[in-house]
């Protein structure tokens, strides 16, 4: 009960503030004492306005040339119209955004309060509308087809002059929290892959029954020649994650069940790159840029551009996966012609001895000796 009535007492004492303030005010139009009011306060909030104009976006130029938040120029060449777009782009918005914010604060200081001031009343203005209208529309029109020309650049094989000498296809393969890569062997052709054939060994999902699949090597980390055109074929096992390499301004999503592509052309090597920053430490890297899980930090790799005749080398030096795995490979082969490849694709790799030890169960029950196919 009490604190009812402190409640109501409170109620009345602010109805009667508000009632003391109306008969205030009401006398001071009566008295004409309203007009005579000082309107230092309409000057300095005037000021304010332009004032607030130029803090602003001197904060703003300092923060975006000052700040060191860079990446070092684009090493393909996809990456320099990328950044070439990006650059059209902000000049764009940028000499917008000035313009606007500066009408925006100036207009209040130059049309403060002034009782001389007459006000104009226009509801419509045709001529404005048009203005800004057509003017947006071209300059939007400009940005998407180039971005457009960009975006297509990135999608599609490299044609006639644009080719290179060179094509690097390679399977990029994402599940929570790992990248796995797996690049077409000396036949040049990645193996087809089927995702009921994933289990705990074969990650990829390899059809073996597809020959082309049998000299197909994986690895931890991409390594890829420079000039060349680069594929990426890119595939997610769970949920979605991003492909995304800063340094060549490329970034695509790994979607689960819709496989997704990009093509770019890198144009620096790693080691050009260090000498470049001055950072003997650099690595070019692949980072997952989407949010995947609590481990996504561990979602990065190292990419190596190297040479075309390094590239080689290294690319000579890869092991094709079933020469670790020669008797999963061979389970899941019935037919004698494809032991019989897959013998050819082990032999390099294993001496007679072994090749004799080694028995390939067949996927019928029988067991072989892979040297007596
Ligand atoms: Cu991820």
């Amino acid at each position: 009960m009490s604190s009812l009535l402190v409640v109501l007492s409170a109620v009345l004492i602010g109805v009667i503030f508000a009632l003391l303030f109306r008969v205030q005010s009401l006398l001071s139009v009566l008295t004409g004492s309203d007009n005579k009011k000082d309107s230092s306060y309409n000057k300095v909030n005037a000021i304010l306005f332009p004032v607030f104009l130029v803090v602003g976006l001197g904060l703003f130029f300092w923060a975006t040339f000052s700040l060191d938040y860079q990446l070092p120029e684009a090493a393909s060449v996809h990456g320099k119209r990328t950044d070439d777009l990006t650059n059209v782009t902000l000049y764009v918005i940028t000499a917008v955004f000035i313009l606007t914010n500066a009408l925006l604060l100036i207009f209040p200081y130059i049309y403060k309060y002034d009782k001389k001031r007459k006000v104009k009343f226009f509801a419509h203005d045709t001529k404005l509308e048009v203005i800004w209208t057509v003017i947006p529309a071209i300059v939007l029109t400009f940005l998407v087809l180039k971005g457009n020309s960009v975006w297509w650049d990135m999608m599609s094989e490299p044609e006639g002059e644009n080719k290179s000498e060179h094509t690097v296809v390679l399977e990029v393969l994402a599940e929570r929290f790992q990248w796995n890569f797996r690049y077409p062997g000396q036949d040049f052709k990645l193996g087809k892959h089927n995702y009921r054939k994933i289990d705990g060994t074969n990650i990829f999902g390899t059809d073996f029954t597809d020959r082309s699949s049998l000299d197909d090597f994986t690895t931890q980390e991409i390594v890829i020649p420079k000039g060349a055109d680069v594929m990426l074929k890119i595939r997610a096992k769970d949920v979605l994650h991003s492909v995304f390499l800063p340094h060549f301004r490329v970034k695509m999503d790994a979607v689960p069940g819709m496989p997704t592509s990009f093509w770019f052309k890198p144009t620096i090597s790693t080691y050009e790159m260090r000498k470049k920053l001055n950072n003997p430490d650099f690595e070019y890297e692949l980072a997952c840029t989407e949010i995947c899980g609590n481990a996504h930090f561990n979602m990065r790799r190292v990419v190596t551009v190297l040479e075309q005749d390094e590239y080689d080398e290294w690319y000579a030096s890869q092991k094709p996966w079933v020469v670790n795995n020669p008797s999963y490979a061979a389970s899941k082969l019935t037919d004698k012609d494809d032991l019989i490849s897959l013998r050819k694709v082990l032999e390099p790799y294993k001496s007679k001895e072994e090749l004799e030890k080694l028995s390939l169960p067949m996927g019928n029950g029988k067991t072989n000796k892979v040297a007596s196919l």
